[in-house]
């Protein structure tokens, strides 16, 4: 179910542009349009949710396949020997701005002791 509202809902059905680096019939992944790091990435189920509060078990099967298909992409995108990160911001104390449920994977420099 998408939300006509929502941008991550259109980017995921092609309604606006993005960088699509990966999608399947559960996970659409495009570049961030701000990136934090040389590899920035976005993960969303093509499930409209508005996030990890919203998280049921029969989601939970959404939270694995997007895991693998973010390690796939580090491999892919060269960052995976190096060290990368896998983070979803839920609400607004965390600094979430969409409220579809999605995943950043950064890479490409040293985060150590840095939350973001
Ligand atoms: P968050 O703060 O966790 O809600 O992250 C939302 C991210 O989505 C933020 O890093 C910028 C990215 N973003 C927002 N709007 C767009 C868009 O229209 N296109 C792309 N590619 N990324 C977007």
């Amino acid at each position: 179910m998408a939300d006509s509202n929502c941008i991550f809902c259109a980017i995921a059905e092609g309604r606006i542009p993005a960088t699509i680096v990966h999608q399947d019939a559960d996970v659409v992944a495009f570049k961030d349009i701000a990136p934090q790091a040389p590899v920035h990435l976005v993960l969303v189920p093509r499930e409209h949710f508005a996030g990890l509060n919203e998280l049921t078990p029969d989601r939970a099967r959404l939270v694995g396949r997007i895991a693998l298909v973010a390690k796939e992409l580090a491999e892919a995108q060269g960052c995976a020997a190096n060290g990368w990160r896998l983070v979803s911001n839920c609400g607004p104390d965390a600094g979430q701005t969409v409220f579809h449920l999605h995943f950043h994977v950064l890479g490409g420099r040293p985060m150590a002791g840095k939350m973001v």
